[in-house]
């Protein structure tokens, strides 16, 4: 799953439609790298990250999603937002990823309707602004895996079917370095819940705590990271640089399929 963030910076003076360009860019390219799915966010769910409304995430989201309505790519909406879901779906979003497990007013009914649309339904403790202030835990897997188990259950309850479902410890959201590790160690087990799992620990802040290396500099790294996920038994992984982590994926799928 490729990453395309439609977030303008204020600091430069490009405003909406350069961005709008640059992600469909961008999203072109990362096709061209070998995406399978994209993921499209216009909100910042970064630790400490600025609040947009609903009306705004769409004029960013829409136009990228209709962009790339030709090239059949499947294409997921970052948001937890049950307006932007509902938008999304009717433009031909394939996938909500929801940071937030669908846990806000009205996204359960947003989505449940459209039998055809996946849901990918993330644990995050607290809320991005304070998330990051002291994140705790007694059993960080276990805590994270019933907290997945009940949104698996409240998905269910409200007719969202368990096979429109993937799973996703949230790295970052809420944790600590010693948390997101025992998460990736022990994400096997999180399989016997019996839904894709999806990780996304690309270039996050996690990786530079353990290397030094900036967030542009955390290449390496975050493809280590994609392949020890996927080796752990995640599905999907959420990443900014697709072909370096294809080219690393296809070397352990082919050592793992090689006497099939
Ligand atoms: C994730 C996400 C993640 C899912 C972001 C960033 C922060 N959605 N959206 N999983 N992270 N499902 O990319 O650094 O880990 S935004």
């Amino acid at each position: 799953m490729g990453i395309i963030n439609v977030t303008p910076d204020s600091f430069s003076d490009g405003g909406l439609f350069l961005s709008t360009r640059q992600a469909i860019a961008h999203a072109r390219n990362l096709i061209g790298e070998g995406a399978d799915v994209l993921d499209i966010g216009g909100e910042s769910t970064r630790p400490g990250g600025q609040y947009v409304n609903a009306d705004e995430e769409l004029t960013r989201v829409i136009p990228v999603l209709e962009a790339l309505a030709d090239t059949g790519i499947p294409i997921s909406i970052d948001t937890s937002k049950p307006e932007v879901m509902k938008h999304a779906i009717e433009a031909g979003a394939f996938m909500i990823n929801d940071v937030n497990a669908l846990r806000n007013p009205g996204t359960l009914e947003a989505v449940a309707p459209h039998n055809h649309v996946q849901v990918c339904l993330m644990h995050m403790q607290g809320t991005p602004q304070s998330m990051q202030t002291n994140p705790q835990y007694i059993d960080v897997v276990s805590e994270v895996k019933i907290f997945l188990q009940q949104r698996v259950q409240a998905a269910n309850a409200a007719g969202i079917t368990v096979n429109r479902l993937v799973i996703d410890p949230g790295f970052g959201f809420g944790k600590t370095l010693q948390h997101n590790l025992s998460l990736l160690n022990r994400l096997n087990e999180f399989t016997t819940l019996g839904i894709p799992i999806l990780a996304g620990l690309s270039r996050k802040s996690m990786l530079g705590a353990i290397t030094g290396n900036n967030v542009d500099q955390r290449l390496h790294e975050s493809v280590a990271a994609a392949l020890l996920a996927v080796i752990k038994g995640a599905k999907i992984v959420r990443v900014h640089d697709v072909k370096a982590s294809k080219a690393a994926l296809a070397i352990y799928t082919s050592m793992r399929d090689y006497d099939k």
